[in-house]
């Protein structure tokens, strides 16, 4: 009797030891189609960019320079765990053309540039994020 309640125990361990494995496998496969996401964006913010130092490297978008045909879209997507903003212009002469509000992390945004043009961007939180849309 006593044997048969101990194996009852080990098979019932092993089940849910399976059933644990199997949720952290799909768990797992989730975060990689997450990341197959955020490959596909045009420009992403990094991590770390909420402080200064990126923009020695002119790393705080990547690409910082992007250069479009007319009418095609770009999609920023913020990697960071911080909060930022593609908004056009520069930080002193904010151009209204354009402005992401706050990104909250791995929130992204999309816009259609229809114009040929220079457009200069920048993050109204961390002035050093700098940021060049060409569209030719
Ligand atoms: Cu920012």
């Amino acid at each position: 009797m006593l044997k048969q309640i101990i194996s009852i125990v080990i098979i019932g361990v092993v089940i849910l030891v399976t059933i644990a494995l199997s949720f952290s496998n799909s768990f797992i496969e989730e975060n990689v189609e997450e990341t197959d996401l955020i490959i596909k964006g045009d420009v992403i913010m990094p991590t770390k960019v909420s402080r200064p130092g990126c923009e020695k490297n002119d790393n705080c978008y990547i690409p910082s320079i992007i250069v479009i045909e007319k009418g095609e879209k770009i999609t920023w997507i913020n990697e960071d765990s911080a909060f930022h903003t593609i908004t056009s212009g520069f930080y002193e002469t904010p151009n209204d053309l354009f402005d992401s509000g706050h990104l909250d992390p791995f929130e992204s945004y999309t816009l259609t540039f229809d114009e040929v043009g220079t457009y200069d961007y920048f993050c109204t939180l961390h002035p050093w994020m700098k940021g060049q849309v060409i569209v030719e």
